[in-house]
């Protein structure tokens, strides 16, 4: 039994909207202190890269321009130990997953999204599991702010009531960074059930269901965007769904929480498949 219980009002917005907002998951300090160490990441030299292999590339290859054009790190948890114990094996994100999926909790996925001040790019609209391409309805998912994420630097949007619909076959357009929900569907889908943006201070998190439709725009600000998100499933699901995910790492087992760094790996029984080419694109 989880020690963490939705408020009704969390619970029924899940219920119709596909999400839910807490305020104050990880305290403000903690936030702030996270997101130096990704900040200090960004800006260290990449030794096995060549500086300036494209002279094209108006930005150059100085600490400053390769930070400016980072959107994303994957896999990131199990190389951070202040981010692991706190974050994705912490006590609070432990306790609502657990009230959602119950007593054994593995980490799907785990990422660090930067959008950097005045550069940083649109995520496009996509279902997570659209892009998982594994059909599975159950895990679901969280994004902490590090930063202040608002309108102005590309917070998060969501159509309320979109995690409803069946899963839709997501789409590559020329200029699409990784597949995509099909822009007519969106425009229609927003103009029916409208948009939530999702403002969150640092150590805020929204928790959100894997079918929502979602998006965030382009930061064309002068404040960085940087926030953590990560997916809970649970062996169970993982067993009978299709073998794609390389990175499974224990959480909570049989309801104690898997804190220890390096994390463990979830070992899979079954030879892996080929990953659907959209996970590999992104
Ligand atoms: O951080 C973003 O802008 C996108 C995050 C997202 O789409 C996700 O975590 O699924």
């Amino acid at each position: 039994m989880s020690d963490w219980q939705p408020t009704p009002e969390q619970a029924q917005q899940y219920a119709t909207e596909g999400y839910f907002i807490l305020r104050n998951v990880l305290p403000h300090d903690a936030a702030v202190e996270i997101r130096g160490v990704i900040k200090n990441i960004l800006l260290a030299p990449e030794p096995d890269v060549r500086a300036d292999v494209d002279p094209m590339d108006p930005m150059g290859d100085s600490p400053q321009a390769r930070a400016a054009r980072f959107r994303k790190l994957s896999n990131f948890a199990p190389k951070n130990p202040l981010i692991w114990y706190n974050v994705y094996a912490g006590e609070r994100l432990a306790a609502i997953a657990r009230y959602f999926l119950g007593d054994d909790l593995l980490l799907k996925f785990n990422s660090c999204f930067v959008k950097p001040a005045r550069t940083g790019s649109a995520t496009p609209w996509h279902q997570d599991n659209g892009l998982w391409r594994d059909g599975e309805t159950e895990p679901f998912n969280f994004w902490m702010a590090l930063d202040p994420a608002t309108r102005a630097n590309g917070c998060l949007q969501f159509i309320p009531g979109s995690q409803q619909t069946e899963i839709v076959p997501h789409v590559l357009y020329l200029d699409s960074i990784h597949g995509e929900l099909p822009r007519e569907r969106v425009r229609a889908m927003v103009g029916q059930h409208g948009l939530h943006h999702i403002e969150l201070a640092p150590g805020d998190a929204v928790f959100w269901h894997s079918s929502l439709w979602h998006y965030s725009p382009p930061n064309t600000s002068d404040q960085g965007r940087i926030g953590i998100a990560g997916v809970y499933t649970t062996p169970a699901i993982v067993e009978r769904g299709k073998p794609y995910w390389p990175n499974l790492l224990w959480t909570m087992r049989a309801g104690q929480r898997c804190s220890q760094f390096p994390p463990d790996a979830y070992p899979m029984n079954r030879t892996l498949e080929k990953p659907p080419a959209y996970l590999k694109a992104d």
